[in-house]
């Protein structure tokens, strides 16, 4: 039986429609700081909860008698560079809950780290699996230190914790909020609403990024690996793609000819993804797990915007 915090953000929502799929419905405890009627809150349990509220995690978690823990709920980073003290209280604070609640229960553990646990000292292309981590933001910071901790908690008191160092991702049931790549997801919903987009990242800025499925395809698969075979934990790198606004605009062209990509840079948002990679070493996760990915740019576009087509223009 597996816990969900955040399971009404962006990764959240899908991954408990998949992990009921898989596992059945009532096998998958949905928690998020609010209820918001859906598929969510209406194909299994679902309960309200504050990951800042460590006694009522363990108090759910006990009482469904749950074997892992999913931990999503935080701010991402565009989000916490303007708030970075709620940031730093709620990303560690939620993560250190979360990890004491697993410690205590005895539960497989999950949560993602992210291409922002890397920093401008780090080398941009083929970022290694080990190398340096200097983030300047603070959600690096955040993404840095949970590594360190859920690494510790593995090492030091045998919680059987794993993560990713999660891309860009793009999906169409449920905006990302606060992120410094969601101009990759909000490009098809501004081409399939009015065949135009201005981009908030600049031309020729390379992030790594990967579609929903394959990274909901990533967590199961590696929750489901033999932990003897691990050599990492906290976090391999994974990614589909590297890629800049124009080549979203370029594969949005192939199905919507007369789309029309223009740039309003946001300074704020432009210095965060110029302080992250261009492109991950994806080679740890490959041979230690057989992390793979299915959709490439042309095969994510066409989906996205099949999907978005019937939900935007009805
Ligand atoms: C963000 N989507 O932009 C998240 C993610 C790598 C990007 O961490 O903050």
């Amino acid at each position: 039986k597996i816990i969900v915090t955040g399971a009404l953000g962006q990764i959240g929502s899908e991954l408990t429609m998949e992990l009921r799929k898989q596992y059945g419905n009532n096998n998958v405890i949905a928690t998020d700081i609010r209820k918001r009627d859906g598929e969510i809150t209406e194909t299994g349990p679902f309960e309200i909860l504050d990951v800042m509220d460590g006694n009522r995690m363990a108090e759910l978690a006990q009482k469904y008698q749950v074997d892992t823990i999913i931990h999503l709920a935080a701010l991402l980073s565009a989000t916490a560079e303007a708030k970075p003290l709620l940031a730093w209280n709620l990303n560690m604070g939620g993560l250190v809950n979360a990890l004491e609640v697993a410690k205590e229960q005895n539960l497989q553990f999950f949560t993602p780290s992210s291409i922002g646990a890397f920093g401008p000292s780090t080398p941009k292309d083929r970022t290694p699996q080990d190398t340096i981590q200097r983030p300047t933001t603070m959600y690096g910071v955040n993404k840095v230190a949970g590594e360190l901790l859920c690494d510790y908690y593995f090492h030091k008191f045998g919680v059987d914790t794993r993560g990713v160092r999660f891309p860009g991702l793009i999906s169409y049931v449920t905006p990302p909020g606060g992120g410094t790549t969601d101009y990759a997801v909000e490009i098809y919903y501004e081409a399939v609403k009015n065949k135009k987009y201005a981009s908030f990242i600049d031309k020729g800025t390379y992030m790594d990024m990967m579609y929903m499925p394959d990274a909901l395809q990533a967590i199961i698969q590696l929750m489901e690996t033999d932990g003897a075979k691990l050599v990492h934990r906290n976090a391999f790198n994974v990614t589909a793609m590297s890629v800049a606004p124009e080549h979203f605009a370029e594969a949005i062209k192939k199905h919507i000819p007369e789309f029309v990509l223009e740039y309003n840079v946001d300074p704020m948002r432009q210095k965060i993804a110029e302080s992250w990679p261009n492109s991950l070493d994806i080679s740890a996760a490959q041979s230690e797990w057989g992390f793979q990915t299915k959709y490439d740019l042309a095969q994510m576009t066409k989906d996205m915007l099949e999907k978005l087509k019937p939900k935007l223009l009805k």
